[in-house]
């Protein structure tokens, strides 16, 4: 009880820090508060956002050379450190992918974004009996429950308007796919994707059930048949009714992506949910800094933890065209929910969990994050796809026929590819992969 109440007082000064930080910024305006009907009351169990500190910064013109012509490139140090420019020359993403991110909304009219926001074809289009369009017409044309619900729905007020009065929906976002060669800010691990955006939070909504938005966020993405959800928040009570929502979602063969926590614990003895429940679609993720050691602030454990990724100082798309820096296990799964798009768009036949085994097999190991992690590992974008592609990738090694490389890279590393470390460091990494991806299916 008592680390919960203290948990509950940490939760609130953060709260309030990141609303003084956010109105010293001028981020929140009076006219973007969402109207919130008042009748829920949250009981426990509950589920709270993973916040996370935020700096604001102006989007610079940087000279250096960088990715795909987007200028801001460069300050992504999460996406060099996993190689990303290399992976992009094996998969790009594909707008046939969707993910749910189920957060605090979004800035539907972010230049970095909008065009990668998914679209509900149920609401869109002009309506053959009112002749009204369907996107703004005030009506739940597809009766979902959601009125004009075009780039998702947002679960406080049932309707399409999915602002985001935070900023952390957003950022997240952004990591996942903001929009790669426009020329404009940053590129998403997925630079071409369809965002699903779930608004089940608000800083300044009163009287909302985070559990039951949760909940139905799940609900609807497996029911518009998204393939990845993305989910930053969490807490330390089991729920049956979202066990089976990601039950669910496992069922639909949707991969379930979930913030670790930013608990400052250890997730083995203190559960935290939904990361930590036992379905196989669930993939776990911690954070870790530029020297790829696990944050103070973020939840770990060698059982429940799947992998670690890059979540300080990350630095991706704000409200209002612009962008800053963000730190947290939310950040850290944005990046592992990217790279599983690319690994989709290249291999449509995977299961979730067959793109579970495979970015967990794929990570760079480090010793010290054995005591952290289920799997050592850190998540590596190029080493997820390149034992996919069928070209030639950034380094010059040529992977032909890697699509279906299974039976080559068991029989001998080497075959056909080129000589060298890099080639050799690929093959051995593709035969160990494979291997223990068949000794699992047995
Ligand atoms: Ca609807
Ligand atoms: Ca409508
Ligand atoms: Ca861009």
């Amino acid at each position: 009880m008592i680390s919960k109440a203290i948990n509950l007082v940490l939760f609130i000064a953060l709260l309030g820090i990141a609303y003084i930080v956010w109105e010293g910024l001028g981020l929140m305006s009076d006219k973007n508060i969402a109207s919130v009907p008042e009748t829920e009351v949250e009981q426990k169990p509950t589920r709270d956002m993973e916040l996370g500190t935020a700096t604001k910064q102006k989007s610079k013109r940087i000279e250096s050379k960088v990715i795909m012509n987007d200028p801001a490139m460069s300050q992504k140090w999460g996406l060099q450190k996993m190689q990303a420019k290399k992976a992009w020359d094996v998969s790009q993403g594909s707008k046939e992918i969707i993910i749910a991110v189920i957060d605090t909304g979004i800035d539907i009219n972010h230049k970095d974004l909008k065009a990668n926001l998914w679209v509900n074809t149920g609401e869109t289009g002009i309506d053959p009996i009112t002749k009204k369009d369907r996107a703004k017409d005030g009506i739940d044309n597809d009766r979902n429950g959601c009125i004009d619900d075009v780039h998702g729905c947002n679960f406080i007020t049932g309707t399409g308007d999915l602002t985001d009065n935070h900023g952390h929906g957003t950022h997240i976002a952004g990591i996942i796919g903001a929009e790669g060669g426009n020329g404009f800010g940053i590129s998403g691990v997925a630079p071409k994707i369809s965002l699903m955006i779930l608004k089940y939070y608000d800083p300044k909504a009163s009287g909302v059930n985070n559990l039951k938005n949760t909940i139905r966020s799940i609900q609807y993405a497996v029911d518009k048949k998204a393939h990845i959800i993305n989910y930053s928040g969490g807490g330390l009570e089991f729920s049956q009714e979202e066990f089976d929502a990601v039950q669910l979602a496992a069922q639909n063969k949707v991969l379930f992506v979930a913030a670790a926590g930013n608990e400052r614990s250890n997730s083995d003895q203190a559960k935290y949910y939904p990361a930590d429940y036992e379905l196989s679609n669930i993939i776990s993720v911690t954070a870790v800094d530029p020297k790829t050691q696990v944050l103070a602030t973020s939840n770990y454990g060698v059982s429940t933890v799947d992998i670690a990724a890059p979540g300080q100082d990350i630095f991706s798309t704000l409200p209002g065209n612009s962008f800053g820096l963000m730190t947290g296990t939310s950040q850290a799964t944005a990046f592992v929910s990217g790279v599983a798009a690319l690994v989709m768009a290249s291999n449509r036949e995977y299961s979730a969990a067959d793109v579970k085994r495979y970015i967990l097999k794929t990570g760079d190991e480090y010793p010290w994050l054995r005591s952290k992690t289920g799997t050592s590992k850190k998540l590596n974008i190029y080493k997820a796809l390149t034992t996919l592609d069928s070209g030639v990738s950034a380094t010059g090694v040529i992977a032909s026929n890697v699509h279906n490389m299974k039976d080559q890279f068991v029989s001998d590393p080497n075959v056909k590819l080129q000589t060298g470390d890099a080639a050799r460091d690929i093959a051995n990494f593709g035969k160990m992969l494979m291997e223990s991806m068949s000794n699992q299916k047995k």
